[in-house]
């Protein structure tokens, strides 16, 4: 009846048992992609978009693009060789068939070497067919256009030509559409997809990749191309920030089968942002490249100094940690069979990435020093500020440790703790300012709701040293109060609530004091926001009264349909709060703090980026204006709630 009838019949057994292979997949799609959320929705693209980075790593292809469709379906085309057309004799069907139709389609067929991407989930284009309602592949090579098309995995035609093209044309195109019966979100976000292209784009130096939004009323398009590669991605992760020297650090080679980037330029900041990466994929757990990377910048810089003097024979070496305050660096190692571990698997477990990349780093690291006294100088004098102000705050921690144990875990004075002791009942309000402080008082409930006022702006961690921190009294009250502890003693079980809500003004300053509460946050305690700890409470914006009623509207869109609804007219009352403390206790009660009624944030961390997290947060909080404005222009058209 169909072409897909006698696709089967042509392919016999062999086709039955790839379509129960897929048939896994579709079952079980969070063991291969995660989950079925958007982030696994988002990682179908990467899934293809990386198989068309690897041919431009292979040195086939130099522009890729990617193409969100009308309809929600995905274009993905390269201008590479072409997936392979050729029967595959193992196989007995094309190899693009093979690609597409078997699961773990990676190591090798054909003599082609088609290597799968070694990431968390690394599994290749046939999932995403699994997981598509359909999937067309679109090859050029030859003069000829071939073309096949899958539903739910399964073969629709076989591969067929449907044209000629220029002689000397090559390249791959596959379009694809998520499945709804699968996913929970079926819709793209074009800042998700950008991130994880510029990261693409840094991380394979000369590569063009183009990303283009094609739906109604979203249309945008954006091409990220940096011939300088991770050199350009240090001087991007730096930009709102200020460079001690004008050099990038950059070190190259292959060592034992193990091919190793590194760039890296320190800035005035005190916080170290170090990413890595293995075959183009972040490593946030790190591994032994990093561990590799780490030792030879301890080494290398300590060699150096002691060697002209600029650490004197009597003080003690520097330590890592004190050449890596406000490093920004890329680690990039490229490898053949990239082993992961822990419980994430996102680990590098390779022994000779370890030694690879100390080797290559080492070697480079002191020709560059020696070339560069000015640079070295500089970095070295920040590490022996960052070695003194560490001992400072280790005598400064080790006091308040022992009042603490002396006192016996004193809690801040300004803390209004609540009567219940089982922290999932619990929840904690850092409220800004006094007043606003006291109402929360008076509006809580005491069982369950402890309220924190902090009082003035809350130290931005950014721009100070942990000495200084640490003895921050609004920052020791927070500590404190959590009960985790932070850094080596930071332990989650120790967490006092469930729930910590940042209170604020629902105004610009009260944003902004929010934004240096969560950059704390993430500094020195990222488990409480990667856990889900960590919640932003939304006063309302105005106050309607008309005949002894009243409504709440939390922003202008809301006020505008409570005005509508209820008639534009005089015994309306409109107030617009300026802050917190102009509610009372009740107000403040049945809007903002009331489990029952009130609207909670969560605050989020999407790790698609890491590294655009860390920009976020030193865009917005640094000195720099140029780039804030930039930033702020650039997100200002599909502002969200900050979604970190
Ligand atoms: F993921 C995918 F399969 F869907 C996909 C693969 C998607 C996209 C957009 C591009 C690709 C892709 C694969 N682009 N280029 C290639 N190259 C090969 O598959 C290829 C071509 C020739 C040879 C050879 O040895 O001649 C080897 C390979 C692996």
């Amino acid at each position: 009846m169909s072409a897909e009838n006698e696709n089967i019949s042509t392919y016999g057994a062999d086709q039955i048992q790839i379509l129960e292979g897929l048939e896994a997949v579709r079952k079980r799609p969070g063991m291969y992609i995660g989950s079925t959320s958007s982030r696994g929705l988002h990682h179908l693209v990467y899934e293809i978009v990386d198989n068309a980075v690897d041919e431009a790593l292979a040195g086939f292809c130099t522009e890729i693009e990617v193409t969100i469709n009308p309809d929600n379906s995905i274009t993905v085309i390269d201008n590479g060789r072409g997936i392979p057309v050729g029967i595959n004799h193992k196989a007995g069907i094309p190899a693009v068939e093979v690609v597409f139709t078997i699961l773990h389609a990676g190591g090798k067929f054909g003599g082609g070497g088609y290597k799968v991407s070694g990431g968390l989930h690394g599994v290749g284009a046939s999932v995403v067919n699994a997981l598509s309602e359909w999937l067309e592949v679109t090859i050029y090579n030859e003069g000829k256009v071939y073309r096949q098309r899958y539903e739910r995995g399964n073969v629709a035609y076989a591969l067929k030509v449907i044209g000629d093209c220029e002689a000397g044309k090559t390249g791959t195109r596959v379009d694809f559409l998520p499945d709804k019966e699968i996913f929970e979100e079926t819709v793209f976000d074009y800042d998700v997809l950008k991130q994880r292209v510029r990261e693409m784009a840094f991380l394979t130096k000369g590569l063009r990749i183009t990303l283009k939004d094609s739906r109604e009323g979203m249309e945008r398009t954006k091409s990220f191309h940096y011939e300088g590669g991770i050199r350009e991605f240090v001087q991007y992760l730096n930009k709102s920030k200020e460079a001690l020297y004008p050099d990038i650090i950059y070190c190259e080679g292959v060592k034992d089968g193990v091919a190793v980037e590194v760039a890296m330029q320190h800035n005035d900041s005190y916080t170290e942002n170090s990413y890595g990466f293995v075959n183009n994929i972040n490593t946030p757990e790190g591994g032994t490249h990093i561990v590799g990377f780490r030792n030879a910048l301890t080494k290398t810089f300590n060699d150096y100094a002691r060697k002209n003097k600029l650490l004197r024979d009597s003080e003690p070496n520097l330590s890592g940690e004190d050449i890596r305050e406000g490093l920004t660096a890329i680690v990039s190692v490229k490898i053949e069979d990239p082993q992961f571990e822990g419980q994430t698997k996102q680990k590098l477990g390779n022994s000779e990435a370890r030694g690879a990349v100390d080797s290559v780093v080492s070697k480079q690291l002191e020709i560059f020093l020696e070339k560069n006294p000015s640079v070295a100088k500089a970095a070295i004098e920040k590490s022996v500020l960052a070695q003194r102000a560490r001992e400072a705050a280790r005598k400064a921690r080790e006091l308040t440790r022992r009042k603490t144990a002396l006192d016996g875990m004193s809690l801040p004075g300004k803390l209004a703790d609540c009567s219940d002791k089982d922290p999932k009942n619990c929840e904690i309000y850092i409220v800004e300012g006094d007043s606003a402080g006291g109402s929360a008082k008076s509006a809580r409930n005491r069982a369950t709701q402890a309220i924190l006022p902090l009082r003035g702006k809350i130290l931005n961690v950014e721009k100070a040293r942990l000495d200084r921190i640490y003895g921050n009294a609004e920052i020791k009250a927070m500590i404190t109060a959590f009960g985790t502890g932070i850094h080596e003693d930071f332990d989650i079980s120790k967490l006092r609530y469930h729930k910590i809500i940042i209170m604020t003004d629902a105004d610009v300053d009260g944003a902004h004091i929010a934004t240096l509460m969560l950059t704390f946050l993430y500094r020195f305690m990222p488990e409480l926001i990667k856990q889900g700890y960590v919640y932003l409470a939304q006063p309302p914006l105005y106050k309607v009264e008309k005949n002894k009623k009243v409504w709440y509207a939390y922003d202008d869109n809301e006020l505008d349909s409570i005005l509508r609804e209820i008639g534009r007219d005089n015994n309306n009352k409109i107030q617009r709060y300026k802050g917190l403390g102009e509610m009372d206790a009740e107000q403040l009660w049945e809007t903002t703090m009331d489990p029952e009624r009130r609207i909670l944030l969560r605050v989020t961390m999407d790790e698609t980026a890491a590294s655009e997290i860390d920009l976020t947060f030193t865009t917005l909080m640094g000195d720099k204006v140029e780039p804030r404005r930039e930033f702020i222009e650039e997100n200002a058209r599909f502002v969200k709630n900050l979604d970190i």
